[in-house]
């Protein structure tokens, strides 16, 4: 029997327990850093502000572009051409300042750009893609209707053939970028099943409304958008895809993103409540030397962990190709609920403190409301993973 080297422990990081960053490359790191970066310096100065005034920091986007950062796992037409690994990290770093930024390159990336890249002619793609890498044209995706989300297959907004154009009427409801977005990825009935359509935003019969007053995600614009006999060209139809796989299949890039951004919601709040315990001082020690509050510190450590793994296998299993829809549902289902119970907790723990601007767990819960109900609510995702195991659905 050959001699086993000596192993010497590595004390584990309390803010990577299971040193998960080792299972990352060397350019995913980098890339992880540059963005952590970005956001110490540039988000999280502004953003408590920006939530508090109702306002999303737009000046942010040039410099998010030019980081390569809006559909950054994208091939050509100027996208960096990252692994998806590397986008998760992009997300868990753009969450843990805000669901509401994270949001933007979700939706730019992930819900408008990718369904031009998978759907879209070459014309399209020469046409929108690199202009949207570059942050000068900005997308919105509408899916959601007033009479509800989680049905997509019963959308009223309808397109009609036209003298080869298509007439699109309806209206779309809890559209991230709405009011700000220069296209529109729209999805509607036609006598051809669902088809996705380009919406330029001064086509006539477009309109847009801002939804205001909301409790979550502030730093982040929630819209309405109107279609009444709109034109739209023949040449702004998607046409390699058809039926509802052609959204879902969009909701499925958006869905992977959040499975990581979620942990970077939660590392923030679990990292500013673990460093505010240590230095609190009640019943003459500290907080983090009572038994109950080590308890749910190493509980919000402990659902950090296992997320990060859940979504770095999810990971691999995408850049392998290997990844099912089902599997992203289990992910996006744990990663959120854990981020949300891990905000509220950490809440709790700041007492009355928790309560202000000054910490972010009550922004990120609030944030995590959004989160938990849109790309699919958590029963949405329950019913779609208990559908795969049972072989039946039972929305
Ligand atoms: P169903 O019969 O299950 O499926 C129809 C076809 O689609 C395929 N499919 C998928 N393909 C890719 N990815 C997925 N996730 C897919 N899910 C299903 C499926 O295989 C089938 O293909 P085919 O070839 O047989 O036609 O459809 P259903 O009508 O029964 O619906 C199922 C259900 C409930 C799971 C689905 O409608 C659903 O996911 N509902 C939730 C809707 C949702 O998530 N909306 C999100 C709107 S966008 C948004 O919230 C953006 S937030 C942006 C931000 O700020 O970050
Ligand atoms: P409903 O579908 O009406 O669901 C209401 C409740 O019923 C939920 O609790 C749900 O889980 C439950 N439920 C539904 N079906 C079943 C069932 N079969 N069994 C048991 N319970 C069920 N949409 C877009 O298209 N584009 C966007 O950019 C976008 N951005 C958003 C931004 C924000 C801030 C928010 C809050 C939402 C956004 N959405 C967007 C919409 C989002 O996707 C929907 O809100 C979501 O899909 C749920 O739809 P709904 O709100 O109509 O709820």
């Amino acid at each position: 029997m050959s001699a086993q080297a000596p192993v010497t422990a590595i004390e584990p990081d309390a803010m990577d327990f299971y040193n998960v960053r080792s299972l990352l490359t060397e350019d995913e790191r980098d890339i992880q850093d540059a963005v952590a970066r970005f956001v110490d310096e540039k988000v999280i100065p502004v953003i408590g502000d920006a939530f508090d005034q109702h306002r999303f920091p737009k000046e942010l986007v040039p410099e998010i572009a030019a980081l390569g950062l809006l559909g950054c796992n994208l091939d050509g037409y100027d996208c960096a051409g990252l692994n998806h690994v590397c986008y998760g990290l992009v997300c868990q770093e753009l969450e843990r300042g805000d669901s509401g930024i994270r949001s933007f390159v979700s939706v730019q990336g992930s819900l408008c750009m990718y369904p031009i890249y998978a759907y879209g002619n070459e014309e399209q793609k020469q046409k929108f893609l690199p202009g949207m890498a570059r942050g000068e044209i900005i997308g919105c995706f509408g899916l959601t209707e007033p009479d509800g989300g989680s049905d997509p297959g019963n959308m009223k907004t309808n397109a009609v053939k036209k003298d080869g154009d298509w007439v699109l009427n309806g209206a779309k409801m809890w559209i991230t970028n709405g009011t700000i977005a220069d296209i529109a990825i729209v999805w509607a009935a036609t006598d051809e099943g669902v088809r996705g359509f380009i919406v330029e935003k001064d086509m006539p019969g477009y309109t847009t409304r801002d939804i205001h007053k909301k409790f979550s995600l502030r730093a982040s614009i929630t819209s309405e958008l109107f279609f009444d006999n709109v034109r739209v060209p023949a040449a702004n139809m998607l046409p390699n895809v058809k039926g509802l796989k052609g959204p879902l299949g969009c909701l499925t890039q958006a869905r992977y993103g959040i499975t990581w951004g979620a942990i970077g919601a939660a590392i923030a709040c679990y990292k500013e409540v673990l460093e505010y315990s240590k230095v609190r001082v009640l019943f003459g020690r500290p907080l983090s030397h009572t038994q109950t509050v080590q308890r749910r510190l190493a509980d919000m450590s402990r659902r950090i962990t296992t997320a990060q793994l859940l979504s770095l296998q999810l990971g691999r299993m995408k850049d392998e190709g290997t990844m099912h829809h089902t599997q992203v549902s289990m992910a996006k289902w744990n990663n959120v609920r854990m981020a949300l119970d891990i905000a509220r907790d950490a809440r709790d723990l700041l007492g009355a403190g928790g309560i202000s601007v000054e910490f972010s767990p009550i922004r990120h819960m609030l944030n995590l409301e959004s989160v938990i109900t849109y790309e699919g609510t958590e029963t949405i995702h329950e019913l779609i993973v208990g559908g795969q195991l049972c072989g039946a659905q039972a929305f």
